[in-house]
């Protein structure tokens, strides 16, 4: 592992990720701009990000958010109660032998449980949070990246066209686990930018699906993240002295439930929407894929823990579909 971060012990898990433990530190409170903020010193667990805006970080073991696998990555792995995120390092995304920073992270896993009752409703911090020792290196945006919610081209865009931080782990599934766990996704390392008629509209209906399904089914798994489909991102965010975030070209999400009745035991159901679409885009159902799409355009593995011959027939399936047959998957869901 070529990368390193003073005041971090890197300590191996897996074959291919390598998990943080941080130096547990009870630094001063910053002065915050927003009184929505409030700032607490945490205890550090495990993969957490150095900062002391975060809630405190408690993992439940009772999530496993990373179930099904995901393959080899050399990014970085940061555990939240509510989500796994593993976000881009130095690593050479771009195959032209200099590391590169995407300034987004390469996925999101979490799992969302069945909920009970009303959720009440909890504050969205702001600004959002970032990993200090990784903004400190230039490779995490903060969120003055996200301010200006234009390209470096377009400057400032006041529509429903700028892009805007996409959650990756939506703050309504993490709120099911407490407040500090729905606090603890307002982080730019649970972000990628995303045009905001997206955020607002389709992905936020697949949002509300994912936890009406967990609702139905008990739990279910998702792995969300952005799509580049050139070695070099099109575009970047972030104004002249931030640390620029790649805008991807499309944004996934992979939804996992177990079913003992299928063959594989369990069902899949992915998307991918491109981040340019428009806002009469309504249909969640016309922009459903294979897992095997996603791995093409992500160069990513998924249910890495599935058995070769489950996972093989798995991430083909709903290829090719029409429309109506789309919806008629979606439909059974
Ligand atoms: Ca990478
Ligand atoms: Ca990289
Ligand atoms: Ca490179």
């Amino acid at each position: 592992m070529k990368y390193t971060i003073p005041s971090l012990i890197a300590i191996p898990v897996v074959a291919g990720v390598t998990y943080f433990s941080i130096n547990a530190s009870s630094g001063e409170e910053s002065t915050q701009k927003s009184e929505n903020t409030k700032t607490e010193t945490v205890d550090r667990v495990p993969g957490a990000p150095p900062s002391n805006k975060y809630r405190k970080i408690v993992l439940n073991n009772d999530y496993n958010h990373t179930k099904w696998g995901i393959g080899k990555t050399d990014d970085l792995i940061f555990n939240f109660a509510a989500y796994t995120t593993c976000f881009d390092t130095e690593d050479d995304d771009n195959g032209d032998g200099k590391p590169d920073f995407l300034g987004v992270p390469e996925w999101v896993a979490f799992e969302i449980k069945h909920f009970e009752g009303t959720m009440p409703n909890y504050k969205r911090p702001s600004p959002w949070m970032t990993d200090d020792i990784l903004y400190g290196k230039k490779m995490a945006p903060n969120d003055d990246t996200y301010a200006v919610s234009g390209t470096s081209e377009m400057k400032i865009v006041n529509s429903n066209s700028r892009f805007v931080r996409g959650h990756m782990c939506p703050k309504n599934a993490a709120d099911r686990m407490g407040e500090d766990a729905g606090y603890n996704t307002h982080t730019v390392l649970n972000a990628v930018p995303q045009l905001q008629l997206q955020n607002n509209g389709i992905w936020k209906t697949l949002e509300q699906n994912c936890t009406d399904w967990a609702d139905k089914y008990g739990s279910v798994w998702v792995i969300s993240g952005p799509a580049f489909f050139k070695k070099n991102p099109s575009m970047w965010l972030g104004q002249s002295g931030e640390v620029m975030s790649a805008i991807p070209d499309a944004v996934y999400k992979i939804v996992i439930r177990e079913n003992p009745n299928s063959e594989t035991g369990i069902e899949c159901i992915a998307f991918l929407f491109p981040n340019i679409i428009d806002s009469k885009e309504k249909v969640v159902s016309d922009f459903l894929t294979s897992v095997d799409q996603i791995e093409k355009v992500t160069h990513l593995t998924f249910l890495t823990k599935l058995p070769d011959a489950k996972k093989a027939l798995e991430i083909v399936k709903n290829e090719g579909l029409t429309a109506e047959q789309k919806k008629a998957v979606f439909n059974q869901w």
